[in-house]
C-alpha cells in the first residue's frame, strides 16, 4: 500500500515537472519539426502543447497535425494593428499556461508589452551570429559583407529585436561559390542541432533570463552564449 502510494506519488511528480511549451512558427517548421522529433523521442522532456502560426498556409501547421499536436492559426491580417495581435496570442499563451515559447522562424515582431508578459520564457532563433545582423536577410548581408562564417544563434527574447542575451551559437564556413539558399541550407542544419538543446536547458531551468543576461548552470554566459567554438 504504502509503496504503490508513493509510486503513483513519484509518477505524478514526474509528470508535473514536465514543462509545457508552445511554438510560434510563420512557415515551413523545420527548426518546429526538430523540437517536436526531440520531445517525442524523450531527448527534451517537455510537452509541446500547441503549434501556433500567424500564417494560414504555413507548413509547419501540417506538421503539427502530423505529430498529433493541436495546430492553431491567428491571422494577423485580421488584427488592425500589432498590439491587437498580441493580445490575442497573449491571452492564448496564457490560458494554455505555457512555461515556455518558443519562436521558430516567427515574422512578427512583437510589442514590448507582449515580451514583458513573458520574460524569460520566449527563446528565438535567428540565423547570424548576434550581434552581427539582426533583422532579416541575414544570410545575403553576410554574403555581400564578404564575410568568411556565419551561424545562427539562440538567445532570449527581449522588447529589443534580436538584441536579447545569446544563449548558444553554431557557426557554419562560407565558401566563395554559395548562394544565399546554400547558406541557409547549412546554417539551418545547424539550427536543428542546437534549438532542441537550448529548449532543453530552458525547460529544465538549466538556462534562466536575468536582468544582466543569460545564466547557465548558475553562471553567466559571455556575449556569443556557450563555449561557441
Ligand atoms: N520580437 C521582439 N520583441 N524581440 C525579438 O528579438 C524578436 C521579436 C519577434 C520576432 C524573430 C526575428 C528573427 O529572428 C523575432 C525576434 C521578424 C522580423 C520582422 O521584421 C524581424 C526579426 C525577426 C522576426 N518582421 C516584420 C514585421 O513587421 C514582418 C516581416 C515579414 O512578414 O516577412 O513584424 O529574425
Ligand atoms: C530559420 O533559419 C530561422 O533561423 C529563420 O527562419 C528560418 C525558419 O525556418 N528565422 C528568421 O528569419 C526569423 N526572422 P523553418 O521554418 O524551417 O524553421
Amino acid at each position: 500500500m504504502t509503496n504503490s502510494t508513493s509510486k503513483s506519488a513519484s509518477i505524478n511528480s514526474t509528470v508535473g515537472t514536465r514543462s509545457r511549451v508552445v511554438i510560434l512558427a510563420s512557415g515551413n517548421g523545420s527548426n518546429a519539426q526538430a523540437i517536436i522529433d526531440a520531445c517525442q523521442s524523450n531527448k527534451v522532456s517537455a510537452d509541446i502543447i500547441k503549434v501556433i502560426s500567424n500564417i494560414p498556409s504555413a507548413y509547419v501547421l501540417t506538421r503539427a497535425a502530423n505529430a498529433g499536436i493541436d495546430a492553431l492559426c491567428i491571422d494577423h491580417k485580421r488584427y488592425p494593428n500589432r498590439e491587437s495581435f498580441d493580445l490575442v496570442l497573449a491571452k492564448e499563451l496564457d490560458s494554455l499556461q505555457a512555461d515556455v515559447i518558443v519562436l521558430a522562424g516567427f515574422m512578427r515582431i512583437l510589442s514590448e508589452g507582449f515580451v514583458n508578459q513573458f520574460t524569460g520564457k520566449l527563446l528565438n532563433i535567428h540565423p547570424s551570429l548576434l550581434p552581427k545582423y539582426p533583422g532579416l536577410n541575414t544570410h545575403q548581408r553576410a554574403l555581400d559583407a564578404n564575410d568568411e562564417e556565419h551561424g545562427t544563434s539562440v538567445h532570449f527574447v527581449t522588447p529589443e529585436l534580436d538584441g536579447g542575451p545569446v544563449i548558444l551559437q553554431a557557426k557554419v564556413p562560407i565558401f566563395e561559390s554559395d548562394s544565399a539558399d546554400d547558406l541557409a541550407q547549412r546554417v539551418q542544419s545547424q539550427e536543428h542541432e542546437i534549438y532542441p538543446i537550448v529548449v532543453n536547458w530552458l525547460c529544465s531551468k538549466r538556462a534562466i533570463l536575468k536582468s544582466d543576461g543569460a545564466y547557465l548552470d548558475g553562471k553567466k554566459l559571455p556575449e556569443c552564449g556557450y563555449a561557441s567554438e
